[in-house]
C-alpha cells in the first residue's frame, strides 16, 4: 500500500504543465541532429546514378525508386563496426548542444534501433547486432545530454501501407490507416517505453488528419507526460498540435516570434551522409546562426550525417571543435537567453536578466559600437572575456555609444555585456513611408500585447494569432510623409468559428471595424478592402488591431495590413 502511494506520488510529481515541460528547452538552445541508416551505406549512389549534391542523400531511395527488395537487399550490409556513442555524445557535449536527436526510422522504414513491431530493423537486420539508439541513450544520460528520437511517423516507403512508396506499390490499395495500427503506432510506443525519458520525439512531415494526428500527441503524452513533441507531429496546414513549432528546414524567420520555435539545419547540403557533398559550412556561418537564432527566441538543431561505417565525416567534426571552442567561452550568452528585438547592422543581441549580450560579427571600423534603439541606461560595459576591463559608455536613449577593447576579438563573434538599469526597453520599429508609396504593415515590423502572437505557419508564412480579447493587439508605428486619403486593405485567413467575429483597427484616431469572414479550414489567406483613412498632416501614427469584444476563439490569422495613398498609382518592380 506504502509502495502504491509513494508511486501515485512520484508520478504526480513529473507530470508537468507544458509550460514546465519546455523550460529546459528554452534554456538549452542547441541540439545535435543525427541522421543515419540505411541510405548513409549508398552516400548519394545507386547503380552509378548520383544524388546531385545540396540534394538530400536520405532520400535516396526514392529519388531512384529503388525497389523494396533491393533496398531491403542493401540494408543487410549495413555494418557500423566503427559506431561509438560515447565518443559522439562527447562531441555533441564539446560543441555546446545540450540535446541529441537520432533518426529511429527516417522515411525508408529502416529501425536503426532493436523493434519486436518489424524486423526490418539493425539487430535483425544486419551483421551488426547491436542497438545504437540503446548505446546513445545510454551515454547521453551518463553525459548530462537529453536524448531525443525522431520517428518518421507517417512517410514509410518500405511498409505496403505507409506513405511515399508508390513505385513498389498501388497507391489506391493502401491502408494507411494499417500502417498507422501495426507499424507507426507500435514502434512508437516501443521507443517511449525501452530507452528512458525522452526529451522529445520529433516527428517528421505531418500526419493526414488532426484526428490521427490527436492519436500520436496522446500516446506521447500518456508514455512520457514530460517528453516534448515536435511541431511536425501535425499535418502543415493543422495549427500547432505539439510544444513547439519548427520552421522550414534550414529556415531562419525574418525576426522574432512569440512562441517556441526550433529550425533543423544542415552542416552541408544533405541530412543523411553523401560522399559528395563537401560543401561544409564554416565554425563562422555556425556560430552567428545560432547566435541569429537564439536572437530571434529560437533553438538550432544541427545536423550530422554519419558514416555508414559509424564514423562522423572529419570535416564535420572539425567545424564542431571550433564552434565548441566558442560555446565554451561564450555560451553564458547562449544559454537561458531570451529574444532581444534589436538588430544592428554590426550584429545581433540576447538578453539574460539585466545583461544585454551584445554579439559583434562586424566590429566597426572605428572601434565604437553603436546601440540604437535601447532606452534604458547602460550601467557598465565589458567583453564578457574580460568583465574587469569597463568599456567607455557614452549617451543614452536614442544611440548608445560603447567604446569596443582594443585587442581580444573573436574573428567570428566578439561578445560585449552591456548591463542595462531597469528591464528592456526599447524604441518600437518605425516604418517610414517612401516617398508617396504606401505601407505593407506586415507581423514582423508589430508589436503584440496580450495573448496576441507572432506565429509561423509550417508553410513559411508568418501570421498574428491566439487574439481573444480586446487586450490582445497588434500595433504598427508609421512615419506618414504624405496627408491625404488611405485605402485600407486587410490579408488574413480565418477557420469557420471566427466568421463574424468583429474587429477594429484604428489608424492614428481613426478608428475602422470589420467582420471577418471564414476564409476556408485553414491557412487560405485572402484580402478584404476595409475602407479609407484620411490622414491630415505628415507625422508619426499609431496602427493597432485588435478583437472588438471576447471571444472563446482566434481571431483570425493576420498576414498585413495594406494602407495605399488614394489616387497615386502603384508601384511595379
Ligand atoms: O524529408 C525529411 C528530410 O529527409 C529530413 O529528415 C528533414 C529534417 O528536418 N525533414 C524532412 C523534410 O522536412
Amino acid at each position: 500500500m506504502i509502495r502504491l502511494i509513494v508511486t501515485l506520488v512520484a508520478a504526480c510529481l513529473v507530470v508537468e504543465g507544458a509550460e514546465e515541460r519546455i523550460q529546459w528547452f528554452r534554456h538549452d538552445k542547441f541540439g545535435m541532429f543525427i541522421h543515419w541508416g540505411p541510405y548513409s551505406l549508398l552516400a548519394g549512389e545507386w547503380q552509378g546514378q548520383r544524388v546531385p549534391v545540396g540534394s538530400e542523400a536520405e532520400w535516396i531511395m526514392q529519388r531512384f525508386n529503388i525497389p523494396v527488395k533491393q533496398y531491403r537487399e542493401m540494408a543487410h550490409g549495413l555494418d557500423p563496426e566503427k559506431f561509438n556513442a560515447q565518443e559522439i555524445v562527447a562531441l555533441a557535449k564539446r560543441t555546446g548542444m545540450k540535446y541529441v536527436v537520432i533518426t529511429a526510422k527516417h522515411h525508408d522504414g529502416f529501425a536503426m534501433y532493436r523493434s519486436k513491431v518489424s524486423n526490418y530493423n539493425i539487430v535483425d537486420w544486419t551483421a551488426f547486432k547491436r542497438d545504437p539508439v540503446e548505446e546513445l541513450s545510454r551515454e547521453c544520460r551518463k553525459a548530462g545530454i537529453r536524448f531525443c528520437v525522431y520517428y518518421s511517423h507517417r512517410e514509410d516507403w518500405d511498409h505496403p501501407d505507409g506513405y511515399g512508396n508508390n513505385w513498389d506499390y498501388d497507391r489506391t490499395r493502401k491502408n494507411f490507416e494499417r500502417y498507422l495500427e501495426e507499424k507507426s503506432k507500435p514502434q512508437l510506443r516501443e521507443l517511449l517505453t525501452n530507452y528512458g525519458p525522452l526529451g522529445l520525439v520529433w516527428f517528421d512531415r505531418g500526419m493526414d488528419t488532426p484526428q490521427q494526428t490527436a492519436e500520436f500527441v496522446k500516446l506521447v503524452r500518456t508514455l512520457q507526460p514530460n517528453c516534448l513533441i515536435n511541431g511536425r507531429v501535425g499535418n502543415y496546414a493543422q495549427d500547432l498540435m505539439g510544444d513547439y513549432q519548427n520552421m522550414n528546414d534550414n529556415g531562419m524567420p525574418a525576426g522574432g516570434l512569440d512562441e517556441y520555435w526550433e529550425t533543423p539545419q544542415t552542416l552541408n547540403g544533405t541530412w543523411g551522409y553523401s560522399r559528395f557533398d563537401q560543401q561544409w559550412k564554416t565554425p563562422g556561418v555556425v556560430i552567428r546562426r545560432l547566435v541569429e537564432i537564439v536572437s530571434k527566441g529560437g533553438n538550432y538543431l544541427l545536423n550530422i550525417g554519419p558514416m555508414a561505417d559509424g564514423t562522423i565525416p572529419a570535416p564535420s567534426v572539425a567545424v564542431l571543435e571550433q564552434v565548441g571552442a566558442w560555446m565554451r567561452k561564450n555560451g553564458d550568452s547562449i544559454y537561458g537567453t531570451s529574444a532581444c528585438p534589436m538588430e544592428f547592422p554590426w550584429g545581433r543581441c540576447t538578453i539574460k536578466d539585466n545583461r544585454l549580450f551584445l554579439h559583434v560579427f562586424s566590429p566597426p571600423a572605428d572601434g565604437i559600437l553603436r546601440v540604437s534603439g535601447l532606452r534604458n541606461p547602460v550601467r557598465t560595459a565589458y567583453a564578457l572575456l574580460e568583465p574587469s576591463r569597463k568599456l567607455a559608455v557614452r549617451g543614452s536613449g536614442g544611440v548608445t555609444a560603447i567604446s569596443l577593447p582594443p585587442g581580444g576579438r573573436d574573428e567570428n563573434d566578439t561578445v560585449i555585456v552591456a548591463e542595462i538599469a531597469g528591464k528592456l526597453e526599447t524604441e518600437p520599429f518605425v516604418l517610414t513611408q517612401g516617398s508617396d508609396l504606401g505601407f505593407e504593415l506586415d507581423t514582423m515590423a508589430a508589436a503584440t500585447s496580450g495573448k496576441a502572437a507572432k506565429r509561423f505557419n509550417r508553410e513559411g508564412k508568418f501570421h498574428i494569432a491566439r487574439w481573444t480579447a480586446p487586450e490582445d493587439s497588434a500595433t504598427w508605428t508609421l512615419l506618414i510623409s504624405q496627408a491625404g486619403t488611405y485605402s485600407v486593405r486587410i490579408r488574413y485567413a480565418a477557420r469557420p468559428e471566427s466568421a463574424g467575429a468583429r474587429y477594429v483597427l484604428n489608424v492614428g484616431p481613426q478608428s475602422l471595424e470589420g467582420a471577418v469572414e471564414q476564409t476556408g479550414p485553414w491557412y487560405q489567406y485572402r484580402t478584404f478592402d476595409l475602407g479609407m483613412a484620411k490622414i491630415e498632416k505628415a507625422g508619426r501614427y499609431l496602427v493597432t488591431m485588435h478583437p472588438a469584444e471576447s471571444a472563446g476563439h482566434n481571431l483570425m490569422y493576420l498576414q498585413s495590413v495594406v494602407l495605399q495613398p488614394v489616387g497615386v498609382p502603384q508601384m511595379i518592380d
